[in-house]
C-alpha cells in the first residue's frame, strides 16, 4: 500500500446544498486526511485550464458553466491508496449509477451537478494539485 495525495473538489451544487461537513466526514471515516484546502469562486479562465483534457467533448462547455456557477471546496485529501479510495467514495460519475452509500448516491443531482471531482490517477492528482496549490500550501500531517 502506498501513500499518495489526491485532489478532490466538492462542486458548486454540493457547496450551494451545504454538505461540504458531510462530505469530509466521509474521507475522514476512510481514513484521508485534508492536508490543504481552500474556497474558491473559480473563474471562466480556470475551469478551462483544469478541465482542459475534455476541450474537445460534447459537454465541455455545460461543465465549464456549471464549475463557474458557484464557489467550489478544493483539498488535497493524503493516505493510503489515496487516489482509489476517494473515487470508490465518490461513486459512478451518473449518480443514477452510483452505488448506494457514495457521495453521489447521495447528494448529487444529475450527471452534470454530481458533486465532487476526484482526480483519476496518481499523475493528474500531481498536476491537478499544483494547478490549485503552491508546494508551501500542502501541510504534511
Ligand atoms: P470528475 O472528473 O469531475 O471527477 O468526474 P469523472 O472523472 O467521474 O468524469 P469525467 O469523465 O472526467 O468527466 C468530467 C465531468 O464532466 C461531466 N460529464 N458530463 N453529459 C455527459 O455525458 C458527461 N460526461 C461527463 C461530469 O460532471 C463529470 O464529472
Ligand atoms: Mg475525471
Amino acid at each position: 500500500m502506498a501513500l499518495e495525495r489526491t485532489i478532490s473538489i466538492i462542486k458548486p451544487d454540493a457547496v450551494a446544498k451545504n454538505v461540504v461537513g458531510q462530505i469530509y466526514a466521509r474521507f475522514e471515516n476512510a481514513g484521508l486526511k485534508v492536508v490543504a484546502a481552500k474556497m474558491k469562486h473559480l473563474s471562466r479562465r480556470e475551469a478551462e485550464g483544469f478541465y482542459a483534457v475534455h476541450r474537445e467533448r460534447p459537454f465541455f462547455n455545460a461543465l465549464v458553466e456549471f464549475m463557474i456557477s458557484g464557489p467550489v471546496m478544493i483539498q488535497v485529501l493524503e493516505g493510503e491508496n489515496a487516489v482509489a479510495k476517494n473515487r470508490e467514495l465518490m461513486g459512478a460519475t451518473n449518480p443514477k449509477e452510483a452505488a448506494a452509500g457514495t457521495i453521489r448516491a447521495d447528494f448529487a443531482q444529475s450527471i452534470d451537478a454530481n458533486a465532487v471531482h476526484g482526480s483519476d490517477s496518481l499523475e493528474n492528482a500531481a498536476i491537478e494539485t499544483a494547478y490549485f496549490f503552491a508546494a508551501t500550501e500542502l501541510c504534511p500531517r
